[in-house]
């Protein structure tokens, strides 16, 4: 997955200048020096992943889960690239994991595919995974499964193998009937979930939403995904009491907010069981990936970054001082009122799709770059 190294962000017009300047100098670098090499996936090698299956401890079984067409094979194959199996330029043309010829031919997953891949974790706060030294290994068995109702038997055999489940929701259609089944189906196997927004690409090319409307998107989604999940957890712990033949009018439902389930289920970007992503595009990130990078770059401190980066504050890049936005204050200024999501997030990243995809000029830019930076 791509690491948002290239994002420059300083403030007002001197930012935009100087952001485009940064990204037109990759694009010429790239394009006068084709043979750069930026970020080159290396190929994992058999051998390794052997090596790897006698450490118990080092595997996790993971299952991609959605609404059919949510993005679930494209995402297997961004994730089948990152292990040199196949070109970063092919991920999501592929369909590497819709193996059989009627797949193929249908465009659809019809049968559950697994393939083991190998994930080096350097920093467990979220930053990259490396060829340093220091990395931890961990045998990845990846299972694709089908969206499609008619072959929902093979989802929950995924389910009851698997550990963790990737719940891949796009970002236009939101939740869908798949989306609550497979969000019910893996935490009846308590399996560890993650929610991957996918498609955030069309939130800039398709819905053309500003960055200040697609993060009021985003949180009204993810807020929408909570709601879902409490929901059928507390369904799921009416059940268990039932079967446990306990009196269920003894306990109040609506005072479980702390039990492990809840906290479990509950999804937010700080809590990293949010990752946003195009896989489309190759491209995804978590909220410590940036909290790491502005960190580095900003001198940002990461424990305010955490708690307040995907929240209503607004940041000033020159006096890096944060205010929590109260947009009923007549006082607050047009840039005390933009999210810091916004500002060190999501406009750098509507700002290389204007320049990159909308600006069609730049097309063969773009795929140049997608070559070379996995974008
Ligand atoms: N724009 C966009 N399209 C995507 C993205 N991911 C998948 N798609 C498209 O969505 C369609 C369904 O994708 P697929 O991976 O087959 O979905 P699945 O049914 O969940 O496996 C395909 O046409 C993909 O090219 C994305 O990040 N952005
Ligand atoms: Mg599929």
């Amino acid at each position: 997955m791509i690491s948002f190294l290239f994002i420059r962000r300083c403030s007002g017009s001197f930012f935009q200048f100087s952001c485009v300047l940064s990204l037109v100098c990759i694009i010429i670098l790239l394009k006068v020096h084709s043979s750069l090499k930026v970020k080159e996936m290396s190929r994992v090698e058999p051998q390794q992943l052997l090596e790897l299956q006698n450490h118990v401890e080092k595997i996790r079984n993971f299952c991609i889960l959605a609404h059919v067409d949510h993005g679930k094979t494209t995402l297997s194959d961004s994730l089948v690239s990152s292990n040199g199996i196949i070109s970063a330029r092919l991920a999501g043309k592929l369909r590497f994991l819709d193996s059989t010829e009627e797949e193929q031919k249908r465009g659809i997953t019809m049968h559950s595919s697994a393939i083991a891949l190998m994930y080096r974790l350097e920093d467990k706060s979220g930053g990259d995974a490396g060829e340093s030294q220091a990395a931890e290994e961990y045998l990845i068995n990846l299972v694709d499964s089908p969206g499609h109702i008619d072959f929902s038997s093979d989802v929950s055999t995924a389910a009851r193998l698997c550990d963790g489940a990737l719940i891949v929701v796009d970002v236009l259609e939101g939740v869908c009937t798949q989306t609550h089944a497979v969000i019910y189906k893996a935490l009846r196997e308590r399996m560890r979930p993650c929610i991957v927004l996918n498609k955030i690409d069309r939130l800039i090319v398709e819905l053309k939403l500003t960055p200040a409307e697609a993060f009021q998107h985003l949180r009204r989604l993810i807020e929408h995904v909570n709601a879902l999940a409490h929901t059928l957890v507390r369904s799921e712990l009416m059940k268990e009491l039932e079967e446990t033949k306990q009196e269920v009018s003894s306990i109040n439902l609506d005072d479980v907010d702390d039990h492990p389930l809840i906290i479990e289920w509950t999804f937010s970007p700080e809590k990293g069981n949010i990752q946003f992503a195009s896989a489309l595009d190759g491209w995804g990130f978590g909220l410590m990936k940036f909290i790491n990078y502005y960190h580095k770059k900003l001198g940002l401190n990461k424990g305010i970054l955490k708690k307040y980066l995907f929240d209503d504050y607004s940041i000033n890049l020159q006096t890096k001082k944060i205010i929590k936005i109260d947009y009923l204050n007549s006082s607050l200024t047009a840039e005390q009122r933009v999210p810091m999501f916004v500002t060190l997030v999501l406009e750098p990243l509507w700002e290389i799709y204007s320049l990159l995809i909308l600006q069609s000029s730049m097309q063969p830019a773009l795929e140049l770059m997608k070559e070379k930076v996995s974008l």
